[in-house]
């Protein structure tokens, strides 16, 4: 066991807490360590495609909606709906894929769930969604708790002394319409699946509670802990213990303004992809206490390295969808998470790209246990509307749950701003202020964003995009031999960076149908994508500035955009495991490549 020496530990409220007390987000942290019942199961629904459970005829909102759960009381009453003889849907998980009525469905489903509650006294009570795509609007025993607006990240209402011990009704306007406003906007390439995607908690907490915390490594130092707890309802001077019994710490700070902060020596072991060490972390506050699993490692760059515990490491990684095998639809289980983190492992990872959206939080710790390191982003995709001020505070939201829910994450060493977005003003200030939002929150993660193939002449590719001043790592997605040129032309790409950083090859790939065989220049064949991995493997061997890759991606994943049929069927195939889980070609091609690079 390490010897440390504890060199101080007192109160302070200094700009160098790592994960920025600025962030305003009141979200319990580290849900599955709290007491709580599960509200997942079977719900009632309605399917609503024109709103009239909120609406009524002259498109005003109705003051007793579904929300309210009339039941008729004599037999002469007029009530045109009922949840308790409609459909069921099982939740966590998407509608479309449960049921074949909502295959295409985008629009509104209403969701009821009635539970009772055995009160429990002195007790604070939330409601805690893990994700609901896309708009949620949340009612309890008919009094609206709120509305959220955001597909894949969590959200929480106070509902203390709003309990009953019978019947209580949770019932939620969910609405998966796209909009042009919206993050992601109208144009995706992937399913938008609705429904409530994640889990449900009901979860209890004493009064005064810890309600959030950030404990990591000291920025670039190796032998300090520090961090921060928040508490709810709490006194000034209130005692706070810290515990991580493995390094011998077990330290007492006190509480500010609701705040307490600590400092401490240690020097644990650092994670890394092949030791990924997680110390148990205690924290007891007078009332509540809570445990997590926490790693500790730095993250830097150099030029055109990233350094990793001060190393540098070549990522080999992957992208990778929230998208279930074997059966499609939405990831709803820890053990699907581990199969497709499995394949990761096969094809010889040390890295994965989360894309397009913040997946689970089983997901992330999941791959945390694994030894992935992880990118991590937000569904800026494409053509968002920069200059609607809505949109960009949308945009801030969702990153700043993201960051507030995984900031204790040590796997997670880059958040991602966007993806392939058009250059112009609106667009370089918008993603300029998240890349500032990032650095507010969390000072020691690195910010990065998948810019699109670079223009040039002739073979030439030079990066000067001008979001490449405000990220540290620069990712490229490129499609070359797939949207653009032969894929044997592809090893004489050159690229010119024109910033000091380095670049990660965030997406490259191509479509092939599992089983379909045939010559190398045959679209759609796996001989085809090989090709394609080949020479692209070729090109990224050139790059001296390429410090990873997150090819696109491990899984054939459902799209709106696909409509070949007979080969696409509604799934991008550019995935190098079929949805079936059958790997094709091109996955051995890349193995090689990351068993032979260091
Ligand atoms: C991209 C996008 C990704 C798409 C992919 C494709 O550049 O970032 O979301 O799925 O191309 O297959 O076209």
């Amino acid at each position: 066991q390490v010897c440390i020496v504890i060199l101080f530990c007192f109160l302070y409220l200094t700009n160098n807490a790592q994960v920025a007390l600025e962030n305003k987000n009141e979200l319990l942290q580290n849900i599955n360590s709290r007491n709580k019942e599960s509200l997942n199961g079977l719900w009632q629904i309605i399917i609503d495609p024109l709103e009239n459970g909120y609406y009524n005829h002259r498109w005003t909102p109705r003051e007793e909606g579904f929300f309210v759960n009339k039941k008729m009381k004599k037999p002469s009453d007029l009530i045109e709906y009922d949840f308790d003889s409609d459909y069921q849907l099982t939740v966590p998980g998407d509608w479309n894929s449960q049921m074949e009525k909502l295959y295409y469905y985008e629009g509104t489903v209403w969701y009821k769930k009635t539970f009772d509650y055995h009160d429990v006294e002195a007790v604070k009570n939330y409601l805690y969604f893990e994700a609901i795509n896309y708009e949620a609007n949340v009612y309890l025993n008919g009094e609206k708790l709120g509305t959220h607006i955001g597909g894949y990240t969590p959200f929480q209402f106070d509902v203390t002394n709003k309990l009953k011990n019978k019947d209580n009704h949770l019932i939620i306007k969910v609405d998966n319409k796209r909009k042009r406003e919206a993050i992601p906007t109208i144009n995706t390439d992937w399913w938008n699946y609705g429904g409530i995607t994640r889990s449900v908690h009901l979860v209890s907490v004493p009064p005064e509670h810890i309600q959030d915390y950030s404990i990591q490594l000291s920025k670039g130092e190796i032998n300090s802990i520090e961090g921060w707890v928040k508490l709810n309802n709490t006194h000034d001077d209130d005692t706070i213990k810290i515990k991580i019994t493995e390094l011998g710490i077990d330290i007492n700070t006190k509480v500010k303004k609701g705040i307490a902060t600590f400092k401490v020596n240690a020097k644990p072991l650092l994670w890394n992809p092949q030791k990924p060490k997680l110390y148990t972390v205690n924290i007891t506050s007078k009332h509540d206490k809570i445990s997590d699993q926490i790693g500790f490692r730095t993250i830097e760059t150099k030029e055109s390295k990233i350094l990793l515990n001060g190393k540098p490491i070549f990522l080999k990684g992957i992208s990778i969808h929230e998208e279930a095998p074997f059966n499609s639809g939405r990831v709803t289980t820890k053990e699907e998470c581990i199969t497709l983190l499995k394949w990761a492992k096969e094809l010889g990872c040390n890295f994965i790209r989360l894309a397009h959206y913040p997946h689970s939080e089983a997901m992330v710790r999941e791959a945390e246990k694994m030894g992935f390191l992880i990118w991590s982003e937000i569904p800026v995709y494409w053509t968002v509307l920069f200059d609607n001020p809505d949109t960009y505070l949308n945009a801030e939201n969702q990153l700043s749950d993201m960051i507030s829910r995984d900031k204790n994450r040590a796997a997670i060493i880059l958040w991602s701003v966007a993806n392939e977005t058009p250059e112009s003003d609106s667009r370089n200030l918008f993603l300029k202020k998240l890349t500032k939002k990032v650095k507010a929150l969390d000072e020691v993660r690195l910010v990065t964003a998948a810019l699109d193939t670079q223009k040039g002449n002739d073979n030439n590719h030079i990066i000067e995009d001008p979001l490449g001043a405000y990220v540290d790592v620069i990712g490229i997605n490129s499609y070359c031999g797939w949207y653009g040129g032969a894929p044997e032309s592809c090893a004489n790409w050159k690229w010119i960076n024109h910033y000091k950083k380095p670049m990660i090859m965030s997406e490259v790939g191509a479509g092939a149908l599992q089983g379909l065989h045939g010559e190398a220049n045959e679209r759609w064949t796996e001989e085809y994508q090989d090709e394609v991995y080949k020479y692209n493997i070729e090109m990224m061997r050139n790059i001296d500035f390429l410090a990873g890759a997150s090819p696109w991606i491990l899984m054939d994943f459902k799209s709106h955009r696909r409509h070949l049929r007979r080969i696409q069927n509604d799934f991008n195939r550019k995935g190098l495991i079929s949805e079936k889980g059958i790997p094709k070609k091109a996955f051995y091609r890349l193995q090689k490549f990351y068993l032979e690079e260091n």
